[in-house]
């Protein structure tokens, strides 16, 4: 008998940003988040898990090479998890099960894009890790449930489990236990919006998030401003634009917000910079372009992001993808190949 599963996660990346720790074991955080789930082919993790009682100990390899699970750290935490809720929730209950939490896994996992270039490769590397390990197990447990194992790989880990538009609730409790994913709108509920990622460096990053961010936690003041009075009114206004779908609004909350995560990793000491000078000019070329069309509509019609990397994520909606494609295009022209310099990738079907 083979046990073995794949399951396959998407990238999210965040209008609304996570960026700090109150507990960095669990990994919760100092302030709520809300993301766009992509669902393009583009940026995905897929991960098969195999359970075997042959298999000497748990095994990972990513991208082909194999990857240390050292205890008690954040991988061998996800999988001592989901063995467990597999002993608890399917083996205690049912006698005929086969004791599959009593088997060492071996877990392959891929990217299909740059890992560590700040696309989130931790967000759809851990939720596929979870959801694979999950349907290999046969849990009976819901996205939100298993985001409060994928949120303890990685943070933002917790919101690829859903598709669409996803709260992470941070939650009040110490053990963490409601510090969970939330769906806010399934991708259905607003099919127009598309996110257009600009590739300016797939080079590894040089401040990771794990540790950038709880040095601002240490030092800036700044974070704490904007964790007791700026984020709690961006959830509640971003929610609503998303509901209402009013691009103008999730626009204007979703550049201010970016623009205040990069605000603390400058207040931090040292100063952290993600941004490159692409990075900044292809905000002027948003903003310039918005500019145009508050003048004849009154409304915003692109939105730009950037998280913990010099790299672009433009929202939009489908009636605009072909106009800022070209004119990303024009103003940084790219080179032939893959690689160099810009990379645009315009997704077809939505985000
Ligand atoms: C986000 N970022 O909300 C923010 C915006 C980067 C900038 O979540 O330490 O890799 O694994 O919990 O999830 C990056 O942080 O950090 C991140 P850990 P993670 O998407």
């Amino acid at each position: 008998m083979v046990y073995q599963a794949t399951a396959s996660a998407p990238v999210n990346i965040a209008c609304i940003k996570y960026w700090g720790k109150r507990d960095t074991k669990l990994i919760l955080p100092t302030n709520s988040s809300l993301s766009v789930t992509l669902s393009q082919d583009h940026l995905r993790s897929t991960t098969t898990s195999r359970a075997d009682p042959s298999f000497s100990k748990d095994r990972l390899w990513l991208n082909g090479k194999e990857e240390e699970i050292v205890a008690p750290g954040r991988l061998a935490t996800c999988i001592a998890e989901l063995k467990k809720m597999r002993k608890e929730l399917v083996e205690d209950k049912d006698a005929s099960a086969p004791k599959l939490s009593t088997f060492p896994v071996h877990i392959a996992s891929y990217n299909n894009f740059p890992t560590a270039a700040g696309l989130a490769s931790s967000a759809s590397g851990f939720a596929a890790l979870v959801s694979s390990l999950a349907a290999l197990y046969a849990l009976p447990c819901s996205p939100s449930t298993l985001s409060l194992i994928a949120r303890q790989g990685s943070g933002s880990a917790c919101r690829s489990l859903f598709g669409g538009y996803v709260a992470w609730e941070q939650g009040v409790l110490d053990d963490g236990s409601d510090s969970l994913a939330v769906e806010v709108a399934p991708r259905s509920h607003w099919p127009e919006m598309h996110a257009l990622i600009c590739v300016v460096s797939d080079d590894k990053k040089g401040t990771s998030s794990t540790s950038g961010m709880q040095r601002t936690v240490q030092t800036s003041e700044l974070l704490q401003h904007r964790i007791k009075h700026v984020v709690p009114k961006r959830m509640k206004e971003i929610e609503a634009a998303i509901k209402a779908k009013d691009f103008d609004a999730f626009a204007k909350v979703t550049m201010a917000d970016s623009n205040q995560f990069h605000a603390v990793a400058l207040d931090t000491e040292p100063p952290i910079f993600y941004m490159n000078d692409v990075s900044r000019s292809i905000i002027a070329l948003i903003v310039e372009y918005n500019r145009v069309a508050i003048e004849k509509t009154g409304k915003r019609k692109a939105a730009y992001t950037y998280d913990a990397g010099p790299n672009a994520v433009i929202y939009t909606l489908q009636e605009n993808v072909k106009e800022i494609v070209e004119l990303i295009v024009k103003y940084f022209p790219q080179k032939d190949g893959f690689k160099d310099p810009f990379q645009l990738f315009a997704g077809e079907g939505g985000v």
